[in-house]
């Protein structure tokens, strides 16, 4: 493993998870999102890792008209580096997930390493029958049961490929230790060079759980397929956010909060913003002492192209 740089924290402000109903803070106009995502760097997070939604009603969206009026404006209040989703909505077929990283090449973009069950229905539970805002919020949360969140190594050649014109680096979000495997294989074929930059995702129903014996386990097991060939954050979703993000920062990880993957700021509150997750995780990094990376600092560290090469 590399010797351990300054922690870079990634903000993935709305995804497409969570919905209106869960949370007044969840950003999903094209002002909240822009708003939210400034406000995040400000607090400091180095990454901006986005997701389109309609603008009127909070549906997760690939469309290029739904990126494309907060991009520019993103891009033009902060140095921030931009990483546009490829999982986008749960259901659609690898070339629309990859078509707003085409479209605006972005310095990064995520990568999802496999293909599983990735639910969050039982969240439906928690509303009654008037409670939610949209009428496609309940059959979206209470259908992800029914759903495969799908990548085959076909998907992934067929991204790498699509993509590799544009120099953009991957987020490989790698949900359970198969996935890591799976990244070796396609580095193996050339599909991905290094350092890779491996996102390890804790707690989705679907994926592996949020244990701490779990993330040495999955760093174990990456130290060994990668040696110094990769850079490492951890994604905890929803109540272990912060405490794995914080284990891993001194591990000599980096760390992702945001909305997408947890509304909390503490148990049972909700947070107000993304911002308020960012200044949160980056209190504990510093007091335990470590350095936050700024925006430069972390395109040096993942080797990224600079944010003048993107096309938004
Ligand atoms: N919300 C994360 C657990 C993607 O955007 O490609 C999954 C995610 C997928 O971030
Ligand atoms: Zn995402």
């Amino acid at each position: 493993m590399a010797k351990k740089q300054k922690t870079i924290i990634t903000c993935a402000v709305t995804g497409a998870i969570h919905t209106p109903t869960m949370s007044d803070a969840l950003p999903y106009t094209y002002d909240d999102i822009a708003q939210q995502a400034l406000e995040a760097a400000e607090a400091g997070a180095s990454i901006l890792h986005l997701h389109a939604r309609d603008n009127e009603t909070g549906a997760p969206s690939v469309a290029i008209d739904d990126f494309a009026p907060f991009l520019p404006r993103i891009k033009q209040a902060t140095d921030a580096v931009v990483n546009i989703s490829t999982g986008g909505s749960l259901t659609l077929s690898i070339q629309d997930r990859i078509n707003p990283a085409k479209t605006f090449s972005p310095e990064m973009c995520s990568m999802n390493m496999g293909s599983m069950n990735f639910s969050f229905h039982p969240l439906a539970g928690r509303y009654k029958d008037d409670d939610w805002k949209f009428d496609w919020e309940k059959d979206y949360v209470e259908n992800s049961d029914g759903n495969i969140f799908r990548n085959t190594f076909r998907d992934i050649k067929e991204a790498a490929e699509t993509l590799a014109p544009h120099d953009v680096k991957f987020e490989h979000e790698c949900y359970d230790v198969g996935h890591l495997y799976n990244l070796k294989f396609c580095m193996d074929i050339g599909l991905f060079k290094a350092p890779v930059f491996i996102q390890f995702i804790f707690g989705i129903l679907g994926g592996i759980g949020p244990e701490i014996d779990n993330l040495v386990f999955m760093k174990r097991t990456a130290d060994r397929l990668f040696g110094d060939d990769y850079r490492w954050s951890v994604l905890g979703a929803g109540g272990s956010q912060m405490t794995l993000g914080t284990t891993a920062s001194q591990m000599g990880g980096n760390v992702r909060v945001g909305l997408e993957d947890s509304l909390f700021i503490s148990r049972g509150k909700l947070a107000e913003s993304n911002a308020q997750q960012v200044a949160k995780i980056r209190r504990i990094v510093e007091d335990l002492g470590c350095e936050v990376a700024t925006p430069d600092e972390a395109r040096e560290i993942l080797d990224l192209k600079g944010g003048d090469r993107v096309a938004f």
